[in-house]
């Protein structure tokens, strides 16, 4: 049974959430995808000063600073939390280290000794206290959390593989227990979005990076179901909320996952086209994409026309300008600042 959008009481002033609610504004509004971080050389600086990963996501004045870098340069119309979807396993007892230049290994799983406990994270809600505190009116605070089935693929994985075969495995031949595991995160994820909202966030988005490993049954169960839980649960407490899901790799999936979960917008990878989204998400669902970051990183004419290309498409859409996924490290951070000159100087 489709679950239906609330109407928003109140437009808001804030280009982002506005879109969000279904405005279709002048000028589209812009952020994106891991716009903080290795591509841009203070971050590197802070990043260094903080000696870990994980010490820089939980020294709030650091992770603050780090969250704001990229709109002093680019101006974007929102900051999104600086922090990583790993806290979750470390906030329900999972070991989480990362490890330089290997990236994230997690200690044994014991599903059923999993519990959450904020003490840890907390430092998280003081980043968002800080970064709301110093930005500007107009601009929007984005919340974030890992979806549940991408968290479980690094829960039972271990480490990031990119093909989670042991993970595919393991639900496949466990399926209840896997359940289990997919319950407790998103009950997890819950509370943590919960605590978000209350210290800040004025949006949030779900990313599920590798929802396209899974085939069509288990994307249902493990994609769709849990996705629909926290989006229900966080509609109730806060309506006004707006939640954008990005289920990355879902292909033809993309249309069960809108109206089923009922997002109030839909993340858009590199792999659909405009004119399929066009056919099948309607336009009761704000569209957030999908530029491919190769562009971004190329830079020049071809990234001037492709990002002239879709904000075409997505003429009468309320759209949110972003990537189809994360800043590649290696983009200079000129061609970020010739894009979102683009996009600040464009008008449909
Ligand atoms: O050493 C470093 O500086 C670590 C690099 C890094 C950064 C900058 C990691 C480790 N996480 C982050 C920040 C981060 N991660 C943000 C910050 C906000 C922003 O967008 O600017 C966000 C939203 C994430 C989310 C995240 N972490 C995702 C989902 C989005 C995506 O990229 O698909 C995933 C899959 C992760 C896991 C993770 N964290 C870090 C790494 C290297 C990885 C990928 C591991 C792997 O699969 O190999």
């Amino acid at each position: 049974m489709p679950q239906t959008r609330p109407k928003a009481t109140q437009k808001s002033i804030k280009p982002i959430i506005r879109a969000l609610q279904g405005c279709v504004d002048a000028r589209v509004p812009f952020w994106f995808m891991r716009q903080a971080g290795r591509y841009l050389p203070e971050y590197r600086i802070l990043r260094q000063k903080a000696g870990s990963f994980l010490n820089l996501c939980f020294t709030p004045e650091m992770a603050a600073e780090v969250t704001l870098q990229p709109l002093r340069r680019f101006d974007m119309d929102a900051a999104i939390l600086f922090s990583d979807i790993l806290v979750i396993p470390l906030a329900l007892g999972q070991e989480l280290d990362f490890v330089e230049g290997e990236g994230p290994k997690l200690g044994p799983l014991d599903i059923d000794k999993l519990t959450y406990s904020e003490t840890k994270i907390e430092p998280i809600y003081e980043t968002l206290k800080i970064v709301r505190s110093q930005l500007e009116p107009k601009k929007t605070l984005i919340g974030f959390a890992g979806a549940p089935w991408t968290v479980a693929c690094y829960m039972v994985e271990g480490q990031g593989t990119g093909h989670f075969s042991k993970t595919l495995a393991f639900a496949k031949e466990n399926e209840e227990v896997f359940d289990r595991l997919i319950n407790k995160v998103a009950d997890a994820t819950v509370r943590y979005l919960s605590s978000q909202i209350q210290s800040g966030a004025e949006a949030l988005q779900i990313f599920d990076s590798w929802a396209g490993l899974l085939p069509a049954d288990k994307f249902q169960r493990w994609v769709i179901d849990p996705t629909k839980r926290i989006r229900s649960a966080l509609k109730h407490s806060f309506p006004e909320i707006p939640v954008i899901g990005f289920p990355r790799g879902a292909q033809g999936l993309y249309a069960d996952y809108a109206h089923e979960t009922c997002m109030d917008c839909i993340g858009l990878d590199t792999g659909v086209s405009m004119e399929w989204v066009a056919r099948e998400i309607p336009p009761i669902f704000s569209l957030q994409g999908n530029l491919d970051p190769a562009l971004l990183l190329e830079g020049g004419k071809k990234m001037e026309e492709e990002t002239r290309t879709l904000l075409e498409k997505t003429q009468g859409r309320a759209f949110v300008f972003n990537l189809g996924h994360g800043i590649i490290k290696e983009t200079p951070p000129e061609n970020v600042a010739h894009l979102s000159d683009i996009l600040r100087n464009y008008s449909r």
